[in-house]
């Protein structure tokens, strides 16, 4: 049965969230889709972990992109419109742009539309000769590139090891649609985190400042302020596992007591210890990750690491 708005008495700006808690939290195993993240407050915190010491992914890939910036570009060739998925901030692009002699267009495409606007101040003003077509969309679903980018080649840019957010059947999904939306001869630039010690994994996502559990449990912020949720935040935690049989983060809300809240007048109950999965973060060996892209139809190529193994950054293309 399709819910409406009036149905969860809630801004249908919040529908969608509406519904993906009811759904996750009425099942036997509890779980929110990690998008649901990326609201105002969670993209600054996102930001936050950015900086943090523990989480190597943002300076060990803003370390590959600015040594190998100039073969990227050369790579990409001159005149191409780049377009990039869950851009956030488009920290990294700054970095991308400033090696690539011209670039026809860049199109960041991002779930949330205050991160983009931010973005696109910024970027108009350090490259104003650059036109900028911002697309605020979910990435998993159908999007539109805009015309006026026309018959440029394009160069997809996904950085971040946002892919590893995705489950493997799912990941090869996202790349094949990625593959169609770009199109023909299109090349695709992305970051894949890589497996490595637990002690480092564990610590990226569960900082000594409690950031990453911040950002975590902003979900129970944003379910009391945009569904009439009555959570106290106090009576969770955020909890970080290894999975090493799959090879991945995986990150919980969980309850520290048995209880019962009410959200949008529905009651959910929680037992002490018991968990809502919120996110996975997938870490690959470069093998994997090109196996991976090649059964979503990507030629591998190129591939550049750090000098310690943290983080690779691959040049896919697609004949
Ligand atoms: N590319 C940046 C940000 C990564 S954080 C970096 O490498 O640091 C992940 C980004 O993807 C966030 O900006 C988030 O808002 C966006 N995002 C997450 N899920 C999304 C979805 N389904 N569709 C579009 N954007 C999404
Ligand atoms: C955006 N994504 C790749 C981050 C990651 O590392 O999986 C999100 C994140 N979650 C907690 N810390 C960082």
């Amino acid at each position: 049965m399709t819910q409406t708005a009036d149905a969860f008495e809630v801004e249908p700006f919040h529908l969608e969230f509406a519904e993906a808690v009811i759904t996750g939290l009425s099942q036997a195993a509890k779980y929110i889709p990690t998008k649901f993240h990326y609201d105002a407050r969670g993209s600054e915190l996102f930001e936050d972990i950015t900086r943090l010491d523990e989480y190597y992914p943002t300076r060990t890939e803003i370390g590959l992109l600015t040594t190998y910036g100039p073969e990227i570009a050369k790579l990409a060739g001159d005149g191409c419109a780049v377009v990039e998925f869950g851009s956030g901030s488009s920290r990294k692009t700054h970095i991308l742009l400033e090696q690539m002699k011209s670039v026809a267009a860049y199109v960041p495409i991002d779930i949330d539309n205050g991160a983009l606007k931010e973005a696109a101040l910024r970027l108009k003003e350090q490259f104003p000769e650059i036109p900028l077509y911002p697309v605020h969309a979910d990435f998993n679903q159908d999007i539109d590139l805009p015309d006026e980018i026309g018959d440029a080649s394009r160069l997809g840019f996904f950085p971040g090891s946002t892919i590893g957010n995705f489950e493997l059947d799912a990941a090869v999904e996202f790349l094949a649609r990625a593959g169609a939306l770009l199109g023909d001869g299109s090349s695709l630039l992305i970051g894949a985190d890589l497996q490595k010690s637990l002690d480092i994994l564990i610590l990226a996502y569960d900082d000594a400042k409690g950031v990453t559990a911040k950002f975590t449990l902003n979900l129970i912020h944003r379910i009391n302020r945009e569904l009439k949720g009555n959570l106290v935040v106090e009576r969770f935690a955020h909890k970080a596992i290894y999975n090493d049989e799959i090879g991945r983060i995986e990150i919980y809300i969980e309850s520290l007591s048995d209880q019962t809240v009410e959200i949008l007048g529905r009651r959910f109950s929680f037992s002490e210890g018991e968990r809502v999965q919120v996110e996975y973060s997938h870490k690959y060996t470069i093998p994997q990750f090109r196996e991976l892209a090649a059964k979503a139809g990507w030629q591998t190529g190129q591939v550049w690491t750090d000098e310690n193994d943290l983080f690779s950054l691959h040049y896919l293309t697609r004949a």
